[in-house]
């Protein structure tokens, strides 16, 4: 594999998680120098325009698409490219889905796969697969998403997926410290909320970096 984009500074994935293009753009302009990468998905994708992602290249940080692929091989493929072609440099992929999936995006696309997620609903189905998952995407992607919720089972993704890079979604608004996950194992903490509805989202991010590193 190429050598990878995303590097490690301020140990901070920002989520945009918010309904418009212009809170999207001022969350950035003030707090891009203390985040590592953007994230977007479909609450920003779907209430503005594709083209956000492409536009979000303007603060030269790695974007990640947060779309979750879990499709058929076929249909995830067509996703990836499309979200490659639109200016993503990541594309988030489930690993339930089976190694066909995931091998399929990994051909067109850098990804990361969801190997275990942060809600408590998560422990009813994927966290008994999520060993599984980090296998398979210790053979075709460049990291894992794993919760910051149950630092616990970051220290336990990190035995089975080697030097891949760990991001950490659940930090703050769903109850996690900021820097349990890295201390557990993680790379990098996913945070969303936390910065972008703040009183003051600049201070926050450069708190949570200083508290990070
Ligand atoms: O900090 P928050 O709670 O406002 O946002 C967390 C972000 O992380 C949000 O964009 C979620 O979609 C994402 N996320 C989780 O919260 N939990 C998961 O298990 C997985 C993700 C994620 O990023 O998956 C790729």
């Amino acid at each position: 594999m190429a050598s990878k984009i995303l590097k490690r500074e301020n140990g901070i994935i920002l989520a945009l998680d918010m309904e418009t293009r212009e809170k999207a753009l001022e969350i950035c302009r003030e707090t891009s120098d203390f985040v590592d990468a953007i994230k977007v998905g479909y609450p920003l994708i779907l209430n503005t325009d594709p083209a956000i992602i492409g536009e979000l290249k303007q603060f030269k940080k790695p974007i990640i698409t947060d779309l979750k692929v879990a499709d058929i091989p076929f249909v995830s493929k067509r996703i990836c490219e499309a979200a490659v072609k639109s200016g993503a440099d990541y594309v988030i992929v489930h690993g339930f889905v089976g190694s066909d999936v995931v091998k399929a995006c990994s051909g067109v696309a850098r990804i990361f796969v969801v190997a275990e997620m942060s809600h408590a609903g998560a422990e009813e189905f994927i966290t008994k697969d999520a060993l599984m998952i980090a296998d398979i995407a210790r053979e075709y992607a460049e990291g894992i998403v794993a919760p910051a919720t149950r630092p616990q089972r970051i220290k336990e993704l990190r035995k089975a997926v080697g030097d891949l890079i760990i991001i950490s979604p659940g930090v703050k608004a769903q109850g996690a410290n900021i820097g349990d996950a890295t201390m557990a194992g993680a790379d990098f903490e996913i945070i969303g909320r936390g910065i972008y509805e703040a009183t003051n989202p600049k201070k926050a991010a450069e708190e949570f970096s200083k508290r990070i590193r």
